[in-house]
């Protein structure tokens, strides 16, 4: 059995890590190393855990960027093992959906099975994220937690399936004086700034965003944690509507209980989401949890059906809904989830293609049939030679409409192509 050392400056004890059980353990203070010895010793480990074949989600799509990433992979693999034996805190900045939520999980569950007298609850802060850019707040709530941990080691703030945007880069800039980053994303990345070798997205090696952020982070922590959790890495594709997700009724199921609880998770009388919260759901809470969900999708949609506009043309028939007549106080579900849910029901109703626009304030969610993908990809070049903001992929995707100029605009744009 081979024996590592490890300081907490907390109780100012020496703890060990034992490499044949991957366990932390408090140290005989006879049996202390020297930090050359300890790193050495830490590093040798960390080697040897490491995958050296590229884990396999089963989807060769996404097999096939995993490869092209997995020396990059490897990078983040060392550097986040070497957090954990050395038992530094760290902060978990995971966007607050259903994608976000899994990545998180994979993150908890890994480390729950791999090291069973890891501290998780003491050294792990769980910061779920609302938007999309990363704030100077994060930063700061994070420093003055990871403050109340002293270790031998920088503090670790990974950040999943949010903000690479531009106005994230002087934030990131700050940050990387008080922790060291991994970062897990598959947003675009127009202007943004890759800050380190542990920034990591699909769209840099040929993939797409359809590779989510949650089915990453589950490759990344298996790279050293060994632990096979792909649901997980299924129920973000599925969470966040990928082209890549499977249909399957169970995980189906999963999904609709993380993304519900990620965005409300007054259902289960928390204010926040955390990993903890989900592994302590028992079969009936998420039989009821599913239920709810359910019956706010049906409510919402009794209500769309009695306000939303149908406008018949050759080529296709395009629908108009106005989502702040139907929504309420409950913010489940959120607006792009329910466009999708409604385009699908309309799609299974209609004898022709369809095109769904729901507006909301600040921007207009879009539907496209799958059959007039043409038709979608020159809408979309007209919205754009407009100036006006667009996100998303080619069927489905998001129109900043923040101005009643820019709505008519969009409908004009859209009613002339079909
Ligand atoms: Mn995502």
């Amino acid at each position: 059995m081979k024996k590592l050392n490890s300081f907490d400056f907390r109780n100012n004890q020496y703890y060990g890590f034992d490499t044949d059980k991957h366990m932390h353990f408090k140290q005989d203070l006879g049996e202390l190393i020297s930090d050359e010895q300890w790193n050495r010793e830490v590093n040798k480990y960390i080697e040897n855990m490491l995958i050296k074949e590229p884990y396999r989600l089963g989807i060769p799509e996404l097999d096939d960027i995993t490869t092209k990433m997995w020396s990059n992979i490897l990078t983040i693999g060392r550097l986040f093992l070497k957090k954990i034996i050395n038992t530094a805190p760290i902060i978990i900045n995971f966007h607050q959906d259903g994608d976000g939520l899994s990545g998180a999980m994979s993150i908890y569950t890994s480390l729950k099975s791999m090291f069973s007298s890891y501290p998780i609850d003491n050294l792990i802060t769980w910061l779920p994220h609302k938007g999309v850019n990363l704030e100077q707040s994060d930063i700061e709530l994070g420093s003055s937690i990871a403050s109340n941990v002293s270790s031998i080691e920088k503090p670790l703030f990974v950040i999943i399936d949010f903000g690479t945007t531009k106005e994230s880069n002087n934030v990131i800039n700050n940050a990387l004086e008080k922790f060291d980053i991994i970062w897990i994303d598959h947003h675009k990345i127009d202007e943004f700034n890759i800050p380190n070798n542990y920034y990591i997205n699909p769209l840099l090696f040929g993939g797409k965003s359809d590779y989510t952020a949650g089915a990453l982070a589950n490759v990344v922590m298996h790279a050293f944690s060994h632990v096979d959790n792909k649901e997980l890495a299924y129920i973000s594709l599925i969470a966040d509507s990928s082209i890549y997700a499977p249909k399957d009724k169970n995980l189906l199921f999963e999904s609709q209980i993380y993304d519900l609880i990620a965005i409300y998770p007054k259902i289960v009388g928390s204010s926040f989401v955390t990993p903890k919260i989900i592994s302590n759901l028992d079969e009936y809470e998420k039989k009821e949890i599913y239920a709810y969900s359910n019956k706010r999708y049906e409510e919402l949609e009794e209500r769309a059906f009695k306000i939303i506009k149908k406008i018949e043309s050759n080529k296709a028939n395009l629908f108009i809904l106005d989502f702040e007549k139907i929504k309420d106080n409950d913010p489940y579900p959120p607006s792009g989830k329910f466009a999708s849910y409604i385009f699908w029901k309309l799609e299974s109703i209609s004898k022709k293609p369809i095109i769904l626009i729901l507006l909301t304030k600040k921007f207009s969610s879009v539907r496209v049939s799958k059959t007039i993908e043409d038709i979608a990809n020159n809408i979309i070049k007209n919205i754009k030679e407009k100036g006006i903001l667009i996100g998303g992929h080619n069927l489905a995707f998001s129109v900043d409409n923040s101005d009643e100029k820019k709505k008519e605009e969009i409908i004009s744009v859209i009613k002339s192509a079909i």
